[in-house]
């Protein structure tokens, strides 16, 4: 299987995360990538290829125009104001604010696009999730032209991220914009399988209302874990999308034994839908060991991943999300890809 990756992730690199309360070495740093291409090379995975440059036309199919722009400026704007640290909001405006202004202090700015305080924006931001995004697009393209699956090993993740809103570490969703560009290349039915152990709350909201793209995700509850407002399973899609809109909340503590029920039934609803093709949201934070999480799959669970998946026969792109045991990342992402293959 052939691997895009770009070393322009390492422009991501904060100095600190906000998290419980704390400020605390990144969870999400370069070394994350790093290792998983190191796994890809010594597993023998297969080719390790560049990204090409797509610009902005792909990502503003399903990223807010003013969105993309405040991106792009957000840095330049924070250190004016501020000085050389890494961008965090501080507020937001919920229950009995207003959300229908947007301010132009770069402090409300941040506030208005963002969901949560614990996603630094850096110097470099713009930048890596520029090539993350061109890393997700350039496997699109490989599988659109006929390659059975790719890996897009992407940094920083993507797929906390909305239309016009970042957080969780995620600013342009990666998944969501090759989803699209696989409709655009005329794909009719895409579904998107999220196995991070978070809700991939951005890419839901960005395709709930509609049909052509089946989005599902598999995750620890809503009612326990961040993102913690979205990810029920009553959440079914709305207008056109309803019925294309799964989820699989499960509970702390869920190993194997749970985690291959759900797994099976999502696949066999990807199954009926018969799509053209299958954009996967791997992350691997559901591994036993992982810093930020509850799950307790084993690195051979990954295997088995993997197999399930590529039952389904259809051309298959994995998109890296999350995932923070640095040691083990590598292995268990690695894991998925080689079951798909030996399947
Ligand atoms: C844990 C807080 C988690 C955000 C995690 C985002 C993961 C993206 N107490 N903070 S895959
Ligand atoms: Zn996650």
């Amino acid at each position: 299987m052939i691997t895009i990756y770009s070393d322009e992730h390492r422009y991501q690199n904060a100095t600190a995360e906000l998290i419980d309360g704390k400020f605390l070495p990144p969870f999400e740093m370069p070394k994350r990538a790093e290792m998983v291409l190191e796994q890809v090379r010594s597993a023998n995975l297969g080719e390790v290829l560049p990204p090409e440059e797509f610009g902005l036309e792909p990502i503003l199919q399903v990223h807010d125009q003013q969105f993309v722009s405040f991106l792009s400026t957000a840095w330049g704007e924070w250190v004016a104001a501020h000085g050389d640290y890494d961008a965090l909001p501080l507020n937001w405006a919920t229950r009995t604010m207003r959300q229908d202004r947007i301010p132009e202090a770069i402090d409300g700015k941040l506030s208005y696009y963002s969901f949560d305080a614990g996603t630094p924006i850096t110097a470099g931001t713009w930048r890596a999730i520029r090539a993350s995004a061109n890393v997700a697009l350039t496997g699109q393209k490989r599988v659109a032209n006929g390659e059975q699956a790719v890996f897009a090993l992407c940094r920083p993740p993507g797929h906390h991220a909305g239309r016009d809103l970042y957080g969780g570490y995620c600013f342009l969703n990666n998944a969501a914009i090759a989803a699209q560009a696989f409709r655009d290349a005329g794909a009719e039915r895409v579904a998107v399988l999220d196995i991070d152990y978070h809700h991939g709350n951005g890419t839901q909201s960005i395709f709930y209302d509609r049909a052509d793209i089946f989005f599902l995700s598999l995750h620890a509850h809503p009612k326990d874990e961040y993102p913690y407002f979205l990810g029920y399973e009553d959440e079914i899609g709305v207008g056109q999308g309803e019925g294309f809109n799964r989820n699989y909340p499960m509970p702390w503590g869920t190993d194997w034994g749970a985690y291959q029920k759900a797994l099976a039934d999502a696949v066999n609803h990807i199954g009926n839908y018969a799509p053209d093709v299958v954009v996967i949201s791997l992350g691997v934070d559901t591994f036993e060991h992982d810093p930020i999480s509850k799950f307790r799959l084993k690195q051979d669970d990954y295997q088995r991943i993997g197999e399930a998946i590529a039952h389904l026969s259809k051309p298959t792109l994995f998109v890296m999300e999350g995932g923070y045991a640095v040691a083990e990342i590598g292995i268990n992402a690695v894991n998925v890809l080689s079951g798909f293959e030996a399947a």
